[in-house]
């Protein structure tokens, strides 16, 4: 990816095909401008695609079964029929949208519920051999942040995705193939994030590729007194702090700056 040879970190780039995710919702509801956006992202150095179609922003309802399929079905579709070079990751927590996702070309599964929300999905994930996130999330989506608490939110936090690593491993899924990912905002207050992210060694102690998603979230609004489109930098300033404290693939809106602060904080780190 960088001039100088192959990195240690992906740049994951969203692709909501929703109409009302955290902050790109209703924009690319349209299937071609969709893949039009998800081979922009490429471009721009996005090695992994992760295509949604249920918003799990705060507050968010459900979204059936049937409803998803015919949002991220054709985006992957066109995806990979436009020759995409990055690997196709499916945001979602049902194990049937996950098994068509795979069947039209994604090779990753994404899932904020950790392999709570489907019990179908852990066999899925094993039979199919492909790798898969497990985050972290405090309730469900409709009413997470209401009032979240913890005594030792980083304590907790990690031994959450210690269990659900042992669970998956259990359900006979390649260590190797899980990421594990702290989820910022997700039943968690600005401080809450703030602390996860500056403690991230100890999640990374867990000894598998951590996944940090903080982009244009709305503690990044509250930080800096912007609304969500003017978050760019900030997103920028959060990725490069958990490079260095050991988080390895950044799900992003803004691919380009991404990448770019990426390379200049990998190669700061490996100075000699
Ligand atoms: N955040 C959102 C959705 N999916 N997946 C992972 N692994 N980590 C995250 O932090 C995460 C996620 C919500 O953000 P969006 O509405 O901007 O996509």
């Amino acid at each position: 990816m960088s001039a100088d040879g192959p990195s240690d970190f992906q740049v994951m780039g969203i692709l909501n095909v929703t109409p009302d995710s955290f902050s790109d919702g209703g924009r690319f509801t349209d299937h071609g401008r969709a893949v039009e956006h998800g081979l922009a992202m490429e471009r721009d150095g996005a090695t992994i695609i992760d295509v949604g179609g249920e918003s799990t922003r705060p507050g968010a309802e459900p979204v059936s079964e049937r409803d998803e399929l015919a949002r991220v079905i054709p985006v992957i579709e066109g995806l990979c029929a436009a020759g995409l070079r990055a690997s196709v990751s499916i945001d979602t927590s049902k194990a049937t949208v996950a098994r068509a996702a795979l069947d039209a070309g994604a090779t990753l599964i994404n899932d904020v519920s950790a392999l709570r929300g489907d019990p179908a999905m852990a066999a899925l994930v094993a039979s199919a051999g492909v790798t898969c996130v497990l985050m972290h999330m405090r309730g469900e989506p409709r009413t997470m942040q209401h009032d979240p608490r913890y005594d030792d939110v980083v304590g907790e936090v990690r031994a959450f995705l210690e269990e659900r690593l042992h669970a998956a491993v259990e359900a006979g899924i390649d260590e190797e193939r899980i990421w594990l990912d702290p989820g910022i905002g997700f039943g968690k207050t600005m401080e809450h994030n703030l602390v996860l992210l500056r403690e991230l060694p100890r999640l990374a102690q867990l000894g598998r590729p951590i996944v940090i998603g903080t982009s244009r979230k709305s503690f990044l609004g509250r930080l800096t007194g912007r609304e969500f489109t003017g978050l760019g930098a900030a997103t920028v300033a959060t990725s490069v702090l958990a490079y260095e404290r050991g988080a390895r693939i950044f799900r992003v809106h803004d691919v380009a700056p991404t990448r770019d602060a990426l390379i200049v904080s990998a190669a700061t780190v490996r100075a000699s």
